[in-house]
């Protein structure tokens, strides 16, 4: 297992194109012409209560090894930042240290959440200049940032709510995150039967946008940063009367970096999406999905370690339209029915996918797990279902 980024993706670790067009769905796409070339999804960035034992959660219940940290000790004293990844994928975690600091705000607002869904780019200065053409709030101009590991080139521009996309560009760099973080292993030991990792990439990131505002986002990625619209969408006459959302999904050329938005609609209930934007007090990120080439394996270990799903009853399974619908998988039918995990079919292939439920204190951010099977949707056949999941929780929570 080698650390160096793939020239062809730049992914970090060993997971390769080949495994990554399965993983995650890519497509083929001419990068030349592209406003806004994107190379990957550089890390996901969590502002957390406690960054110190949130990043214990990610490694004991996600299976994620701990790579980076500053903190105090090492001159930054507003803050504690863990960098955990699993395969390619990376997340950093950050809790406030100095009660003045900006992250103790935006966690008195939002609570645990996504901050920055950062992206690594060609370059960043074309980017930016891009994004401000297009009328994108630029929160950070172009600048290189160096230790003695090298040079990183970065700059920010400002998505939905307080959220943000970092764009870097890191070739010049080697050191084990961006500069001013010292390479950290961690003591947690897990147990030694253990697979290797659980999940190999972020395959999407969706943001909850306040009602009415879901084509202004889509129109922002169209225009600002170069994405693609991807064939799925959830529309209001087909979908409101149970889900009471609306969605689309805009992807770059590739489509190795697809970001699902979605708006509350008028539904006979409560919007679930409702319910994030008043618990998490603003658009922000909803969920984010973990690509596994072994979703049984990867739900099992997660479970083991405390962390909770949504149930499937029992009827969707027994239901002979899925059945015929569904056709033959990868899992006899009798093991997805006893572990909850949906099957989505379309043109191109299946997927099998399962929601956790909210991981934090607020019911707002949770997470996905998706095993792609050529299909390159979101598992819209298993939108009833899950959204009707959903809704017991909302219920339970008092907030339906
Ligand atoms: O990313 C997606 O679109 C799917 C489905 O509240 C979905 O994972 C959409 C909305 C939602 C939960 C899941
Ligand atoms: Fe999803």
């Amino acid at each position: 297992m080698t650390s160096t980024a793939n020239p062809r993706t730049g992914e970090i670790d060993a997971v390769t194109f080949d495994q990554m067009r399965q993983l995650v769905g890519l497509v083929d796409h001419d990068a030349s012409r592209d406003p806004f070339p994107v190379r990957s999804l550089d890390a996901v960035v969590f502002a957390a209560g406690n960054a110190t034992q949130s990043a214990l959660f990610y490694q004991s219940a996600f299976g994620m090894e701990l790579i980076a940290y500053t903190g105090p000790e090492h001159g930054n004293r507003d803050h504690k930042s863990y960098v955990l990844k699993s395969g390619s994928a990376r997340f950093v975690i950050q809790g406030a240290v100095d009660p003045a600091s900006p992250l103790a705000d935006h966690h008195r607002k939002h609570g645990d959440g996504v901050t920055d869904i950062s992206l690594e780019v060609t370059d960043v200065d074309r980017c930016v200049e891009h994004a401000r053409a297009q009328g994108a709030t630029v929160l950070e101009e172009p600048n290189d940032v160096s230790d003695e590991h090298g040079t990183i080139r970065r700059g920010a521009i400002a998505t939905y709510g307080e959220t943000r996309h970092t764009l870097i560009d890191r070739s010049g760099y080697t050191g084990p995150y961006l500069p001013g973080y010292v390479a950290r292993t961690s003591g947690y030991r897990k147990p030694a039967e253990a697979p290797k990792r659980l999940f190999q990439a972020v395959d999407h990131c969706v943001g909850n946008v306040e009602m009415g505002e879901m084509d202004r986002w889509v129109d922002f990625y169209n225009r600002v940063m170069g994405f693609v619209n991807m064939a799925e969408f959830v529309d209001d006459d087909i979908m409101t009367d149970y889900s009471a959302l609306m969605s689309k999904v805009v992807a770059n050329g590739n489509h190795r970096v697809k970001f699902p938005l979605n708006e509350p609609a008028m539904g006979k209930k409560k919007s679930q999406i409702d319910e994030f934007l008043e618990f998490y007090g603003d658009s922000g990120c909803q969920h984010i999905a973990l690509a596994t080439n072994d979703i049984l394996t990867t739900l099992t270990e997660m479970r083991a370690a405390g962390v909770e799903f949504l149930a499937t009853p029992d009827s969707y399974y027994d239901d002979p339209e899925l059945r015929a619908r569904i056709g033959e998988v990868r899992l006899p039918i009798e093991t997805l029915k006893e572990h909850g995990i949906l099957v989505d079919r379309d043109e191109d292939g299946y997927l099998l996918q399962i929601f956790t439920k909210p991981i934090g204190d607020r019911p707002t951010m949770f997470f996905e797990l998706i095993e792609r099977h050529g299909s390159l949707g979101f598992g819209i056949g298993n939108f009833k279902a899950l959204f009707q999941a959903i809704e017991r929780e909302q219920e339970l929570r008092g907030n339906l």
